[in-house]
């Protein structure tokens, strides 16, 4: 038992006499950038959303003020080609059938994949994106609720979906 404590000593007393006084200036010199910690804090009903050659979303929940107006920039990010993996999002009303919605969609390639029989489900929408292509749309969504957004690219909707809710 003596002889663990006086290895503890021993070890104990090799650190603390190490170059403890040169420490003391280095310090000084190596300081924190305080800038870079508060680099991004989204505002609130502020949304930055984008879209990938992968065909997704990289975001599929927002939660936002009601009643007070949200900006939302999406971005395609991707780089192929509009015609085969174009982007667009379609924010719609709480009750909206968003599967009827897709549907019909997918036959107005000339109105950028958007169904006019479903206008009244749409709140706001971008037009069809291109590769590094990016939209700034806003949008009040006037009650508590969660509502859909959807690419209507064809086939894209089921797996490029998501909710805001308004809270
Ligand atoms: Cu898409």
């Amino acid at each position: 038992m003596k002889k663990i404590a006086l290895t503890f000593a021993v070890i104990f007393g090799v650190i603390s006499c190490g170059p403890d006084t040169q420490k003391v200036e280095q310090e000084e010199v190596t300081t924190v950038p305080e800038a870079q910690i508060e680099e991004k804090q989204a505002e609130p009903n502020v949304l930055e959303l984008k879209g990938t050659d992968d065909m997704k979303f990289d975001k599929t929940e927002f939660t936002v003020e009601a009643g007070k107006e949200v900006t939302l920039t999406f971005t395609n990010v991707g780089v192929l080609p509009i015609e085969t993996m174009g982007h667009n999002v379609v924010i719609l009303e709480k009750d909206a059938d968003v599967q009827a919605f897709a549907n019909a969609s997918v036959r107005e390639k000339d109105n950028d994949y958007i169904s006019d029989l479903y206008i009244t489900d749409i709140i706001a929408h971008t037009k069809l994106l291109g590769p590094g292509e990016s939209e700034t749309i806003k949008f009040t969504l006037k009650e508590a609720g969660e509502y859909t957004f959807v690419c209507t690219f064809p086939g894209h909707w089921i797996a490029m979906k998501g909710t805001i809710t308004a809270i």
